[in-house]
């Protein structure tokens, strides 16, 4: 019942193919993958020095291409979603000059990592792109393009291999070409994640500590509601200013260094808006790091609790939730054998993740189905390798 998780072969095969048809009948020489991910708890804590516990997915972005001995630079992109035209040509600027943004903007992320990318000359190359992570759906299919198009840039120009630099490299391309002031977390995930498990990051220290996550009995569901939201947008942006001028006024470098205490002291200082935001990623940071410690001991119940305290939060004081994903979660909840659910991602649409026992999947889908007034769709996942250099 639930979707089907694209073989990795399988998108290969069809990027070489599209290769193959745009570039003088040619097969590229190198390939690489990078995936989304699904984060499992500490929502909108990222850009506050807070804790995350993300997950890579087996949904991922591949790159195949070659160097080519000028500067120029050819891209394709096999995805159909994306705004036409899926093919672009430029130069590279000569002596570091910055590489505007421009249209299509599916290629704003690949310009963003050209112009970060942490070892230079870079040579001119040919290439494409594919996914099999659903664009808008708050699976971070643009930090899946980001690391795909890093890594693959490795192989022609090699950097210094530092995992962490990488990471960061890829979120200054999203600030500076796509205009989404994000944090770290779905670009450290997808370098740096790991198969069986998740990663709880500090987003302070950039500290990961890998959670073992590969129980054969739990299943980790996902579902689209099919919403599409734009980070894009004010709300991002928004909300992280909030979190700043709350932090500010409570004499703190970021939220991670108050206490609800702090919070409570300096009620009447805040505005009730910045107030709610603020007790969201404050109470948030903590109960990713108990989540974290409920996981590791195995006690899914206390888990699902979290998550569900998390999705509430998000609804209530973050504001970020949408009728659409209360639904979701509403309706997962109702089922024998679900532990928990909760948004995940950005907000404002996209995906709920749920946890539970692998025997309630089936009634789990099925329920859904019949009480989201919308059409989801559904995947199966387990934690996921991050970046990868394929074989062709
Ligand atoms: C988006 C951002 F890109 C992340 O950095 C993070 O802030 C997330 O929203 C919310 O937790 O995915």
């Amino acid at each position: 019942m639930a979707s089907l998780v694209p073989r990795v072969t399988d998108l290969v095969s069809e990027a070489r193919q599209v290769f193959h048809d745009n570039f003088d009948g040619l097969d590229p020489e190198v390939a690489v993958c990078a995936p989304g991910r699904v984060n499992l708890i500490g929502e909108h804590t990222d850009y506050n020095q807070g804790f995350v516990l993300p997950m890579a997915l087996p949904l991922v972005t591949v790159m195949v291409g070659s160097r080519i001995s000028d500067k120029n630079v050819s891209i394709v992109t096999a995805t159909k979603a994306v705004e036409e035209p899926r093919r672009v040509d430029f130069v590279l600027p000569k002596d570091n000059q910055p590489l505007s943004p421009g249209q299509p903007n599916w290629a704003n992320y690949i310009k963003g990592v050209l112009q970060h990318y942490r070892a230079k000359p870079l040579p001119g190359f040919k290439a494409v792109v594919v996914s099999s992570v659903p664009l808008g759906g708050g699976l971070s299919s643009s930090a899946s393009l980001e690391v795909a198009v890093y890594t693959f840039l490795q192989q022609l120009c090699p950097d210094d291999g530092d995992k962490v630099a990488k990471a960061e490299a890829c979120q200054k391309a999203e600030h500076t070409h796509a205009g989404v002031p994000c944090g770290i977390m779905d670009q450290f995930v997808s370098v740096l994640g790991m198969e069986g498990h998740a990663l709880l990051i500090d987003c302070r220290s950039l500290e990961a500590t890998l959670v073992p996550l590969a129980d054969p009995s739990l299943v980790i569901l996902i579902t689209n509601s099919n919403v599409r939201h734009s980070l894009t947008g004010s709300e991002y942006p928004s909300r992280r200013r909030q979190c700043e001028e709350a932090a500010a006024i409570l004499g703190k470098t970021s939220l991670r260094e108050a206490s609800l205490k702090d919070l409570e002291d300096t009620k009447g200082r805040l505005e009730s808006v910045t107030f709610r935001r603020a007790r969201h990623v404050i109470e948030e940071i903590k109960r990713t790091a108990e989540a974290a410690e409920a996981l590791k001991r195995g006690d899914y119940r206390e888990f699902g609790r979290l998550m569900v305290e998390s999705h509430n939060s998000l609804r209530d004081y973050y504001e970020v939730s949408c009728s659409e994903l209360d639904e979701l979660v509403s309706a997962a909840m109702e089922v024998d054998g679900v532990y928990g659910s909760r948004m995940t991602g950005g907000g404002f649409g996209g995906c709920t993740v749920t946890l539970l026992e692998a025997d309630a999947v089936d009634r789990t889908i099925q329920h859904i189905k019949e009480h989201y007034s919308g059409s989801p769709t559904f995947y199966i996942t387990k934690p996921s390798d991050g970046a990868q250099i394929l074989s062709l």
